[in-house]
């Protein structure tokens, strides 16, 4: 009573605006994913990339047999590709950009293209529509150095300079050598915790130098130039940015989860 009768004499004085209580008002927010992507971009932009995009509906040339994957790979089975009409497919990954580029462009060649992806998959770590990045760099002399000290900038600037990156051997048909590479854990540092299974390193992708039979398919002298290229899952880069402990509710839309993520 006695507030109400200071704003009346403070209305009378002319002091005082009165009107409704304000909404509660909702900011929105970008979806970890789309941050985390735009992140990645920004830092290849930085490095003088340009970003590409390719069709998400693709045939078996560009989404495997230019990649070198025999007929007989079990990563064509029904149980594992969505296949629609017309003997065409949802993509598996983001490699069959490389083929399309590589095929309308001529080298020096360095690329990334960010996009969604589509597998037979569904559990806390693998969702059956997600986001991979790919990049891929084709020039003279390109060797296994300038793989590695990519990789390294890139998660020093995304991560931190205190990130740990380690490379072991591993095998993409359309890449060779191969390999996959890990940095150290994020959540505990490296001593070793249930994010990382206790192994102190965490997965992040597959990468490798371009195979000879690739630069086949698409017309690129073998010869003369190498290239190297490698792939990331960005729903899980997002996943260990954020501390998101089962990917599947990165998807569910859920405003309760997705408000623990404001801009
Ligand atoms: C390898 C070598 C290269 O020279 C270039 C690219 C690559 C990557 C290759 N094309 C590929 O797709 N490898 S992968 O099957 O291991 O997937 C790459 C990343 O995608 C994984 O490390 C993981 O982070 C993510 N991923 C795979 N299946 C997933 C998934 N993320 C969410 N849900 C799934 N179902």
């Amino acid at each position: 009573v006695r507030a109400t009768a200071r704003c009346r004499a403070a209305i009378a004085s002319g002091g005082l605006d009165v009107g409704l209580p304000e909404r509660a008002f909702w900011r929105g927010s970008l979806h970890p994913v789309t941050r985390t992507r735009r992140e990645l971009e920004r830092i290849f932009r930085d490095l003088g990339y340009t970003v590409e995009s390719g069709p998400e509906v693709e045939d078996d040339f560009h989404n495997f047999e230019a990649l070198n994957l025999p007929p007989d790979h079990p990563a064509r089975d029904a149980t594992d590709t969505f296949y629609v009409e017309g003997g065409l497919l949802l993509r598996t990954h983001t490699s069959p950009v490389q083929i399309r580029t590589m095929r309308t462009r001529r080298p020096p060649i360095r690329m990334v293209c960010p996009g969604r992806v589509y597998r037979r998959d569904l559990d806390a770590t693998h969702l059956p529509m997600f986001h991979q990045l790919e990049a891929l760099v084709v020039d003279e002399g390109i060797s296994m150095a300038d793989l590695k000290g990519t990789i390294d900038v890139l998660w020093k600037r995304f991560f931190d300079e205190d990130v740990r990156i380690r490379f072991r051997p591993g095998y993409f048909p359309f890449v060779e050598p191969g390999c996959e590479y890990d940095v150290s854990c994020r959540v505990c540092g490296g001593r070793g915790c249930r994010a990382c299974k206790g192994t102190g390193w965490l997965e992040l992708g597959g990468a490798g130098m371009v195979h000879p039979a690739v630069f086949e398919a698409v017309g690129i002298d073998a010869e003369r130039y190498t290239g190297f290229a490698f792939g990331l899952g960005i729903d899980r880069i997002a996943m260990v940015r954020h501390g998101i402990e089962d990917l599947r509710m990165l998807m569910e839309n859920d405003v309760r989860f997705l408000a623990r993520f404001p801009a």
